[in-house]
């Protein structure tokens, strides 16, 4: 009963305060000016509609957690944001979300959560996004939305004021990773307590993407019945094929094997959203920047149903004749 939806929505999320560095809130308008909707448009039989970029406070009565940098802005753009990407997915539009840095997730997978409450998550990062504030090194909440985001996870958190909105019911069974390599301690345990199917790169050097994107998805739906939402962090590539991005990791995913895994996902026809995270374009040199930008591109264009193989033109049936 699952076919791949054509219809597409856009949103930009030009947000960086989940981390540091200057730079992932300009992506949405350079992914845009390499060619966004364009590139997306060139995908046999696809419409697609650019809802804009959502608004961004700028600033916010402050709260203070502990460890927990900037929580007010990040909380209040992520309210906006799930709005959003359930406007987008009540429209039966495909929700793309380009961010801005991977706290945005909190937003997409909320946002996902209340239109489908049977939505699957699968995590394409370099890291495990799983820190409490208790737990995190950095501060920086982009390494914690899966820990905002999970009930099981809920009573490792303090109340979190202006965070309210967000009622954390998604299961932590719902949960798969691709691409991890560099994951904290407190990361480790809490994938091995829960046993949330993890492929590292080791397994995917063991196994292969394909193998290793069917494991997961079977595991967390055995049916294959379930809504499916991609959170695509572009530092899970390596980084010689994604070098701007504020936290780059060698030995990551080549950009063949993330577009492979993005058109297994799609051939299931249950993809409904993907997020497009920490691309840096203020990082590394033009050939840099281009790179990276171009690689997201194709990650989008392989989840939403671009073939390496070309397609014919809808309705001919021959060469065009003298
Ligand atoms: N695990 C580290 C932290 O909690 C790094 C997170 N950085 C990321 N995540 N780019 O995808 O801060
Ligand atoms: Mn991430
Ligand atoms: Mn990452």
């Amino acid at each position: 009963k699952w076919e791949p939806l054509k219809k597409v929505g856009i949103i930009g999320v030009p947000f960086e305060k989940g981390q540091k560095k200057y730079g992932v809130s300009i992506a949405p308008a350079a992914i845009r000016s390499a060619g966004l909707i364009e590139r997306l448009k060139e995908i046999d039989g696809i419409d697609v509609k650019d809802y804009g970029d959502i608004d961004i406070p700028s600033c916010n009565e402050p709260v203070n957690v502990d460890n927990m940098a900037h929580l007010s802005l990040v909380s209040a753009c992520n309210k906006n944001l799930s709005n959003k990407v359930s406007q987008v997915l009540k429209d039966e539009r495909v929700a793309v979300t380009i961010g801005g840095d991977h706290s945005i997730g909190v937003g997409t997978v909320d946002g996902h959560y209340r239109v489908n409450e049977d939505m699957i998550l699968i995590w394409v990062d370099a890291h495990a996004d799983i820190n409490t504030n208790k737990t995190s090194d950095s501060g920086s909440v982009h390494g914690m939305p899966v820990a905002l985001l999970v009930k099981e996870l809920s009573d490792y958190w303090p109340y979190l004021p202006s965070m309210d909105w967000q009622i954390p019911k998604f299961s932590i069974k719902n949960l798969g990773y691709v691409g991890l390599r560099s994951v904290d301690e407190y990361e480790r345990l809490a994938i091995e307590k829960y046993d949330v199917p993890a492929f590292a790169m080791e397994d995917i050097e063991e196994h292969g993407i394909q193998k290793s994107i069917n494991h997961i998805l079977h595991r967390i739906d055995p049916e294959g019945k379930k809504p499916i939402h991609v959170s695509f962090d572009i530092d899970s590539l390596d980084a010689l094929e994604a070098p701007s991005t504020g936290t780059p990791v060698r030995g990551g995913l080549t950009l063949r094997e993330a577009i492979q895994l993005m058109e297994i996902i799609h051939g299931t026809g249950r993809l409904r959203a993907i997020d497009l995270v920490e691309i840096n374009p203020a990082l590394g040199n033009d050939a840099d920047r281009k790179r990276t930008i171009d690689a997201g591109l194709c990650v989008l264009r392989a989840g939403l149903g671009f073939s390496r193989r070309g397609t014919i033109p809808s309705g001919i049936l021959d060469l065009p004749v003298q």
